[in-house]
């Protein structure tokens, strides 16, 4: 079984369908485009907070080492002139760490490395020649440094600020300096570290090396960052937002910003998935909005597809029987309400009218003898059988020209025809309308008398039979004709044997010598 022949395809259905798959197609559409958009919008938000982020930290990093780097540069001009004094370096030692809290540490060195003064005292290196990567630096630049991060001889992981120290007429006396640890606790971490975590998003610091030097994880500091575009990009000193695949693999939105002063820069990111997590709820919540209009639409387009198709399908459901009586009332009853349905309501009204014209025709035309326009076989057939049904009682009157064949000899067939017309005539004109009035062969007819009795009809025959008498038949003159009368159901109970009984006295009407009417005798 095909589909169509499943469902029934009709113009309501294929209108419904229609609106259906448009109204679909718009939704995913309309889902799919609201989808970008939201998407495209919590990527460019996250990568814009992520890039303020790391811009606000960049700044206040930077904010943090310059007062570091100033507060150094203080002490310096302090301790030019009291180089000489252990107790006034000890003493600055120990207000630079203590009062601001910039420091883990503060080391004063004179210009051979020894170390002159310590804070806290406890380092214990009073003496000792530092050989620490940032000392060394500080010693052979003789100028403000920021150190690259390094392991100290104490064993922490830390930066080392430093400021040299001249006399006041330009000699290199030593220098004082600061360190910050990076996996301990300091300010730079306490800076970094308080963060306001959002969920999964974190910052890290790198150095011009690559190296972390705040991570959230703390095993993770100190260690190099391999490959990664934003790193790259940070250490270049460049500022913005991009989505980027970290080293470990993970797809992340970041925001970067360099700190020009320490040649280093921070990076706030978080796990792209994580800021498209949302997305979900949101199309969720589209979804549901849209919803409850989709619908309504449905519905208003159903019942619409319903006014629409109905007049047609009303139409198409009449094409179906056009030959039957009664359809130009039913097509004329439906409410064709636009063009195109009144357009073919019309023609089919136009066409039904012209088919059951042609029917009535045909029809007429099959019962009809030609020549007289009187019923044939079958019209008499026709009758016969609507009376039975009724059981309407009728008499049958057969009738037959009297020498027929010498009219025929003598003035020729086309006379004789004139003459079975003009009998016809004859016939009708002393016949009622319900009289059936049938030529049943060359110049042999049949008269059906319905609710007529067999003496009305032996009157009716006898007077059928005089008119004929005295008629005059053009070219021809006179004629006679003979009838047998029968009557149903007095005569027989077949229809068919009463009109063999009536041939029967027509018979018996020419072997008594014709021009006579014959009655069959009651039963
Ligand atoms: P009867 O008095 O016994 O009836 O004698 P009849 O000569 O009339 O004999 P019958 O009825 O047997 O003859 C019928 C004749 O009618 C035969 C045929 O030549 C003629 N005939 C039959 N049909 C037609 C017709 O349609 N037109 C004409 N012109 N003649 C017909
Ligand atoms: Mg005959
Ligand atoms: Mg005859």
């Amino acid at each position: 079984m095909s589909f169509t022949a499943f469902i029934r395809l009709d113009l309501r259905r294929l209108i419904l369908l229609l609106a259906i798959c448009s109204a679909l197609i718009m939704l995913a559409n309309s889902l799919h485009a609201s989808y970008r958009v939201q998407r495209q919008l919590l990527i460019d938000n996250a990568q814009e907070a992520n890039h303020a982020y790391a811009l606000k930290l960049a700044d206040s990093t930077e904010n943090f080492l310059k007062s570091a780097q100033q507060q150094l540069t203080y002490s310096a001009g302090l301790l030019g002139p009291r180089f000489g004094s252990e107790s006034a370096l000890q003493a600055e030692a120990q207000r630079l760490r203590l009062q601001t809290d910039s420091f883990n540490s503060v080391i004063i060195a004179d210009a051979q490395g020894r170390v002159r003064a310590t804070s806290p005292d406890t380092l214990q290196l009073k003496g000792q020649q530092l050989k620490s990567p940032g000392a060394l630096q500080a010693l052979s630049e003789r100028r403000p440094l920021i150190s690259q991060p390094y392991v100290s001889i104490t064993g922490n992981l830390l930066v080392f600020i430093s400021h040299p120290i001249f006399t006041d007429n330009g000699r290199y006396l030593g220098y004082v300096g600061g360190t910050i640890y990076l996996k301990q606790k300091s300010i730079l971490n306490n800076l970094l570290g308080a963060h306001y975590y959002r969920d999964d998003s974190y910052l890290y610091v790198v150095d011009q090396s690559r190296r972390l030097l705040y991570h959230p994880d703390p095993s993770r500091i100190g260690s190099v960052v391999g490959k990664n575009a934003v790193v790259d990009a940070v250490l270049r000193g460049e500022n913005g937002g991009q989505r980027v695949i970290n080293s470990r693999g993970d797809d992340m939105l970041a925001g970067y910003a360099a700190l020009p002063a320490a040649g280093w820069g921070v990076v706030a990111q978080r796990t792209t998935a994580a800021t498209l997590a949302p997305l979900d709820g949101l199309m969720l919540g589209v979804l549901r909005n849209t919803l409850p209009i989709a619908i309504l639409t449905l519905l208003c387009v159903w019942w619409l597809a319903r006014l629409i198709s109905r007049p047609l399908w009303l139409l198409a459901r009449e094409a179906h029987e056009m030959n039957l009586p009664g359809t130009s009332e039913r097509i004329q009853r439906i409410r064709s309400w636009y063009f195109e349905a009144a357009q073919i309501k019309r023609a089919m009204l136009v066409g039904t009218g012209l088919l059951q014209q042609k029917i009535g025709k045909l029809n007429l035309d099959v019962q009809t003898d030609p020549m007289t326009g009187l019923h044939n076989r079958r019209g008499l057939a026709l009758a016969l059988e609507n009376w039975q049904a009724d059981q309407r009682p009728f008499a049958a009157v057969a009738l037959d020209i009297d020498h027929f064949k010498q009219i025929n000899d003598s003035y020729g067939h086309t006379t004789g025809d004139q003459v079975i017309k003009q009998l016809a005539q004859l016939m009708r004109g002393c016949s009622r309308d319900v009289d059936v009035l049938c030529r049943t062969g060359g110049e042999e007819f049949l008269m059906l008398l319905p609710d007529t009795g067999p003496e009305a009809a032996a009157k009716v025959s006898e007077r059928l039979r005089q008119l004929v008498e005295h008629a005059d038949m053009p070219g021809v003159g006179h004629i006679t004709i003979s009838l047998g009368v029968a009557h149903w159901p007095r005569d027989a109970g077949a229809v068919a044997q009463v009109l063999k009984i009536a041939d029967e006295a027509l018979y018996r009407a020419k072997q008594t010598g014709r021009n006579r009417v014959v009655v069959q005798a009651a039963a």
